[in-house]
């Protein structure tokens, strides 16, 4: 029954309908609202945090009445949604971006400085909500922006982790990881305990036979365990959607079985249940790039994907459409293989509990999904063993069975001779014991498969995937370049440099349509403007330094060059080729005399990234460089031409004070091997340019910015693997100049050099997979080539103007585009204003 206020009765609710603020007048008025009621307290004790919680409410309850209308209106409209499935979102922190995408951050300013307040001392007051390991969670949140701000029906679905990636404390020198519980008070979230759904696991598969004769699989028995959601709300920039991201948490079932246990004395047994099943929402796995096949990742992935699907299925059967109709109002992506088991749920429900045959639900299935693809790296291709599979989902192994038989059965029709065809691409792998291989379950299960940048795309169709461009052809692949949100990552992120591209490109505009960058050009050679320019990217690394100073005590020269490199520590990204440059440039520095010292450009190398807490590679790349630092931070003959910093637990909302402060980031991983990078177009729109390889984005944003504005170099994909080859089966020399960085390393002065000697042996004895020595030159010479550009200021201002306004087609809005028009075929609704 609908609960639904009558006709007559309703007037009385339109008169007190809640108005949503839009003074500062009325902004103080709910702040102190809040603090005096919600929060209990006074003027006398209203700390930081107590306005931070007040100013969140108040934000927070506008967000409220337009997400309803928004949620109102789509379920009117009855049109097509969008379902992004993704394990991670990469959140950061909520107040600031709230404030700046209903319009009001300058009323809330006021608003505070009225009460007491400084507004950057409130946002900084936030948790960040870190339920992603990098790129591809961080990438996930970009698009919830994108999406509302470009009035999408969209959802997200993810996990209610207790505790996101964990925090990482430096002590002398190494990583050690600390939990991150972040949910102490979190104002962003909803809880619906009406929105519950059990989910179960393990027990056996029945057959039953209908009064047709017609056999019918049940799944039986096994334990339920409870899915409650909590719904966040994005809000779109510049227009009144606010869509919503749904994360589930997992408790007990309730009810009788705990019950039961509890009366018959087995009090603490009836607890451990409890506690077991809070167990598969508890924790963020800390891998990227990496697949362990621990079980309760397995259930974690069914446990959110059992719900979500739950969640859609029922609302597409309020709107009473037959089944053949879902893929016209449904479509998932896929954020990689985590949420595969979604095209096997669907596919047991069709068939199971809604009765359809096969082919027919099979049909719905793979019009419904597409999956994105983010790594080749053969590590990170998840699989999971039949055997675990087998017990705790068994149902779903079944109907992997017959998916895989349907497949190979179409695939003998179509390749009759080629037997080891069949045993290639067989979903199943025949090892012992034997796998399943959730990429190629993705392809097979989904209409669209893509990739995220061009050169990744075509890695993927002529390598990992190459036998099913022969099967399906090649139009089920296709590609959508990364993109990333200019609302956090230009205007959050850097007001100042944001504020001047408006004053130059007809306001704020640029924002929404970032094409519009491309009017800076005129202003490429304008004195004035790069002069400004030049302030606002010296302005953004005084703050930077003065956070390095507060938070390593080293003191760094804001007019020094800035060279940055922040992601997840892993060898494919060469952290350690960084290092090695570095020392290579420290024996350099010490072997000039004091004259020659006079010439040599300074720098400041700073490195940030938390490496999986089993990574033991990563874990001594972080030791080699708090090694260095602490010896070339602390030697007189070195001063200010060189420092070494690492920034500790680099996260969402230090990114936002770290990128804008770069005059160069770095961005090398081996060619071939980095999918897109997406902090690479984060730095080009904040005025830094990229040394970087080409790999990835990298070769689009040259494309995009001219060659003459980015520092590539190193070998190229193509010749990736050959090179390899020369390293197993020949002996090829070292380079002299990474020899020495070595040998220097070896006389330990940074310490132990047992403590590193596993990444030397890496490149030394190991093959060097990741082709550290064979770009060590060409790395070196381009690093020598930034410091000459780096002199002519008036001629690097100028190019960093150029990138900028040429990195129009990387926003986030542009990707979700392409993904609405090519994979998801839904359409924007009519925009909606602020009432
Ligand atoms: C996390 C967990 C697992 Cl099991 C596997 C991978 C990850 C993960 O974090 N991957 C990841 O971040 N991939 C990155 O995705 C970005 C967005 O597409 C790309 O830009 C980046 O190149 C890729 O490494």
């Amino acid at each position: 029954v609908e609960a639904s206020i009558p006709e007559n009765q309703r007037t009385a609710w339109k008169k007190y309908s809640t108005q949503p603020f839009t003074t500062a007048e009325d902004f103080e008025k709910e702040v102190v609202r809040h603090v005096e009621t919600t929060l209990a307290r006074s003027m006398f004790n209203c700390d930081e945090t107590a306005a931070y919680a007040a100013a969140s409410l108040a934000f927070r309850n506008r967000l409220i009445t337009e997400w309803n209308r928004t949620q109102q209106r789509q379920t009117f409209a009855d049109g097509k949604r969008v379902y992004y499935l993704s394990l991670e979102f990469l959140m950061g922190r909520a107040l600031d971006n709230a404030m700046l995408n209903v319009g009001l951050k300058n009323v809330a300013k006021e608003g505070l400085a009225d009460l007491g307040f400084r507004i950057e001392d409130i946002i900084e007051q936030e948790h960040d909500a870190a339920l992603g390991n990098g790129g591809l969670g961080r990438l996930a949140a970009c698009f919830l922006d994108s999406l509302a701000s470009l009035n999408y029906p969209a959802w997200g679905y993810g996990l209610r982790y207790r505790y996101g990636i964990f925090k990482q404390e430096i002590v002398d020198g190494y990583q050690v990881e600390v939990p991150d519980y972040w949910l102490d008070f979190n104002p962003w979230e909803f809880p619906r305990h009406d929105v519950v759904v059990d989910i179960q696991f393990y027990g056996e598969v029945r057959k039953y036979h209908d009064e047709n004769g017609k056999s019918r699989a049940v799944w039986e028995d096994g334990e339920l365990v409870k899915a409650t959601a909590y719904d966040v709300p994005i809000p779109g920039f510049d227009t009144a959607v606010v869509n919503n991201l749904r994360l589930w948490s997992s408790k007990a079932a309730s009810g009788e079985f705990d019950f039961q246990k509890f009366n018959s004395g087995d009090y603490e047994s009836a607890v451990a249940d409890e506690q077991r099943a809070e167990t598969i929402s508890a924790v963020l796995y800390p891998n990227d790039n990496l697949e362990r096949g621990k079980e309760l990742r397995l259930k974690q992935q069914y446990f959110w994907v059992a719900a979500s699907l739950y969640d859609i299925v029922r609302r597409f059967k309020k709107s009473k459409r037959a089944w053949k109709e879902f893929p016209d109002q449904v479509a998932i992506q896929l954020n990689d293989t985590h949420p595969t088991l979604a095209i096997v749920e669907l596919q047991r429900i069709l068939i199971d509990l809604e009765g359809l045959e096969w082919e027919d639900a099979w049909n719905i299935v793979t019009k419904t999904f597409g999956y994105t693809n983010h790594t080749v790296l053969p590590e990170a291709l998840e699989k999971w063993s039949v055997p675990l599979f087998q017990n705790l989902l068994p149902r779903h192994l079944q109907i992997i069975y017959d998916i895989n038989l349907f497949f190979l059965q179409a695939v003998e029709r179509k390749f009759p001779k080629e037997r080891e065809l069949l045993a290639r691409v067989s979903i199943i792998e025949e090892s012992s014991p034997k796998m399943v291989r959730m990429a190629y379950l993705a392809i097979v299960g989904s209409h669209k498969v893509n990739g995220v940048a061009e050169l990744h795309s075509d890695l993927i169709k002529t390598t990992i995937f190459k036998d099913f461009v022969k099967i399906f052809g090649a139009d089920r692949f296709t590609n959508v370049t990364n993109g990333i949100t200019p609302r956090r990552w230009l205007h959050q992120a850097n007001p100042r440099l944001s504020d001047l591209i408006a004053s130059k490109t007809g306001g704020l505009g640029f924002l929404k349509d970032l094409t519009l960058l491309n009017k800076l050009e005129e202003f490429a050679d304008d004195k004035e403007f790069k002069k400004e320019w030049a302030e606002i990217k010296l302005a953004n690394k005084v703050r930077l330094a003065r956070h390095i100073k507060d938070t390593t005590g080293v003191v760094v020269n804001p007019h020094a060059l800035f060279d940055i490199q922040v992601k997840r520590i892993h060898e494919y990204k060469r952290q350690q080729m960084n290092i090695f440059g570095v020392i290579h440039r420290y024996i350099t520095i010490k072997s000039l005399s004091p004259e020659e010292r006079k010439k040599f450009a300074p720098r400041v190398s700073i490195f940030g990234g938390k490496a999986a807490p089993g990574y033991w590679m990563a874990k001594s790349i972080i030791h080699l460089i708090n090694s260095v630092g602490a010896v070339v931070n602390n030697d007189k003959d070195v001063g200010d031409l060189l420092k070494v910093i690492f920034i500790e637990d680099y996260n969402v909302s230090k990114a936002e004070v770290i990128i804008p402060a770069s005059d160069v980031s770095e961005h090398i991983s081996t060619a071939g091997t980095e999918a897109s990078g997406t902090s690479n177009m984060k730095f080009v729109l904040n005025g830094g340019l990229i040394i970087g390889t080409c790999d990835g984005a990298n070769i689009e944003i040259t494309r995009e910015i001219g060659e003459q504005n980015i520092f590539l170099f190193g070998n190229l994909a193509e010749d990736v693997e050959d090179l390899r080859h020369t390293h197993t089966y020949s002996t090829t020399t070292l380079d002299p100049s990474l020899s020495a960085v070595f040998s220097f390393i070896r006389t330990n002065a940074f310490g132990p050099a047992d403590d590193f000697a596993a990444l030397i042996a890496a490149v030394e004895e190991h093959g060097d997979y990741y082709l550290v020595s064979d770009d060590f030159n060409s790395y070196v010479q381009t690093q020598e080539l930034v410091d000459q550009a780096y002199k002519d200021q008036e001629e690097w201002v100028g190019k960093c103007i150029l990138a900028v306004a040429r990195m129009g087609f990387f926003t986030s809005d542009r990707c979700i585009s392409e993904y609405a028009e090519s994979i998801w075929n839904v359409e924007p609704m009519e925009p909606l204003a602020h009432e």
